[in-house]
């Protein structure tokens, strides 16, 4: 195998083409003061990459509030239906800065790319920011059974780009979703902070900037 040679690029969605933490604390919280306790942009951290219902047991947990399955799935719908409202209204703008100009690149050098991602309503995500069709293959929370850091989400990525987990890289904001990938077998680029996202293979503040010689480079 040639050394640097990257076949496709799985990208995570929330916290590395867009934010859209913002979009679940606003409907997470809400769901917490109804229920009558406080919930912090700390305690949102918890919830990066974590599934809807994981993120809801968190969420409970914070609160010391223990529900039947019934009632908890009401609330998961509840507070989907808040976030959904925002996220309806998210347009390109939105896009963190310097990925689509990333994206192009990678077109360009006929690298293929794909989703992987947690969140059921990333089809949705991708519409609104009108990036669908930058994607060859969207994996999302609708095709899979388990949650990072199991590696399934890009494991299917890669197979259905038709490609090895070698020769995939990944981009990430969660250190659930790094460890996701390393145990895909795949290269792993961390977007954060080095010291929470250290042992990923390289780590960058962001895409502005960023480009394919400087992803080969250190991989
Ligand atoms: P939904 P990612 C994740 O997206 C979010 O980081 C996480 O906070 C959320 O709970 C999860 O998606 C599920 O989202 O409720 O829309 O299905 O980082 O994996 O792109
Ligand atoms: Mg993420």
């Amino acid at each position: 195998m040639i050394k640097n040679f990257i076949e496709a690029c799985i990208f995570d969605l929330d916290g590395v083409v867009v934010d859209t933490a913002k979009y679940h604390f606003i409907a997470w919280k809400a769901l917490a003061e109804e229920l009558g306790f406080e919930f912090t942009h700390e305690d949102n951290e918890r919830l990066k990459g974590v599934s809807r219902m994981a993120s809801l047991e968190i969420l409970l947990e914070i609160g010391g509030l223990q529900f039947p399955e019934r009632e908890k799935l009401a609330m998961a719908e509840k507070k989907n239906t808040l976030y959904v409202s925002y996220i309806e209204k998210m347009t390109p703008q939105e896009i963190l800065p310097g990925v689509p100009e990333f994206l192009q690149e990678l077109k360009n050098n006929r690298i293929k790319i794909a989703l992987g991602s947690a969140s059921k309503n990333a089809p949705m995500i991708l519409d609104r920011i009108q990036l669908t069709e930058m994607f060859d293959a969207v994996v999302d929370g609708n095709s899979i059974t388990e949650a990072k850091p199991n590696p399934e989400v890009f494991l299917k990525g890669a197979e259905r780009l038709g490609v090895l987990p070698e020769n995939c890289v990944v981009f990430e904001d969660a250190i659930a979703g790094v460890e996701a990938a390393r145990n895909a077998g795949m290269r792993c680029i961390g977007i954060g902070d080095p010291e929470t996202l250290g042992f990923a293979d390289l780590v960058i503040p962001g895409f502005d900037g960023f480009t394919l010689e400087k992803l080969k480079t250190p991989l």
